[in-house]
């Protein structure tokens, strides 16, 4: 966007992002159980849920920041119907997993909206009067009323965070970019099981002068909005 009265600028890659308050909401993709502690989806798939810790504490402070200015902040959570209507043969059955969705696991029913497992971890749990979507797919678009609720808010620009870098937190961007909304995704604040999928899906956002969006850290925000504010 061009800069407007009030509109702040971080530094990103490939060039700086630079934002209207009023128009932006902080995204927080799938911080759950079932993705970031043992026991849950992610680890039945043979994953180590470890490598996704150090997303928490940054998206933590971003968090507090929005809540403090009284930002739009939008929760996702991947998971399906406890009928599992919802939930294509291709995406249970695919792998030939040993648990399925919607099987029992030690949080519940895996990825089944309802159980421990779907909940969001309790550092970053929503509070009142933050929006917190249920999807049942990869991006936060498809099946969902998500767009209607950012264009009833004015919203055009989106921070996002979240997990898994190259799975939902990819699927998202790329959907978003396709609507119009620009996107800023932040490197610290997102994780993966595999680096080198982390390495690869932050390069390709910010690669060909930004062609998804931009990548930028929890500290370039912060300091960008403190010295703004
Ligand atoms: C996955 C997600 N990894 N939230 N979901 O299946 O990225």
């Amino acid at each position: 966007m061009n800069k407007t009265k009030g509109s702040i600028s971080v530094p990103a890659e490939p060039y700086e992002f630079t934002f209207d308050p009023e128009h932006v909401a902080l995204v927080c993709i799938d911080f759950q159980r079932d993705f970031m502690e043992a026991g849950g989806f992610g680890e039945s798939l043979g994953n180590d849920v470890s490598t996704l810790r150090g997303s928490i504490k940054p998206t933590r402070a971003v968090l507090d920041l929005f809540r403090e200015k009284g930002w739009t902040v939008i929760h996702t959570r991947e998971g399906h119907r406890e009928d599992l209507t919802d939930l294509f043969p291709a995406k249970r059955d695919r792998g030939n997993p040993s648990l399925r969705i919607g099987d029992e696991g030690p949080m519940g029913r895996l990825l089944t909206r309802g159980s421990a497992g779907h909940e969001i971890i309790p550092e970053l749990a929503p509070i009142e009067g933050e929006v917190i979507l249920d999807k049942p797919g990869k991006g936060a678009f498809y099946g969902t009323d998500l767009e209607t609720i950012l264009r009833a808010k004015s919203i055009t620009q989106l921070i996002i965070t979240g997990v898994t870098t190259e799975v939902c937190v990819q699927s998202t961007a790329r959907e978003a970019n396709d609507r119009g909304f620009e996107c800023l995704i932040l490197s610290d604040c997102t994780g993966s099981y595999f680096q080198e999928f982390y390495d690869a899906a932050l390069n390709m956002f910010k690669a060909q002068g930004g062609i998804v969006g931009w990548v930028g850290t929890s500290t370039s925000l912060l300091a960008a909005v403190d010295s703004a504010t």
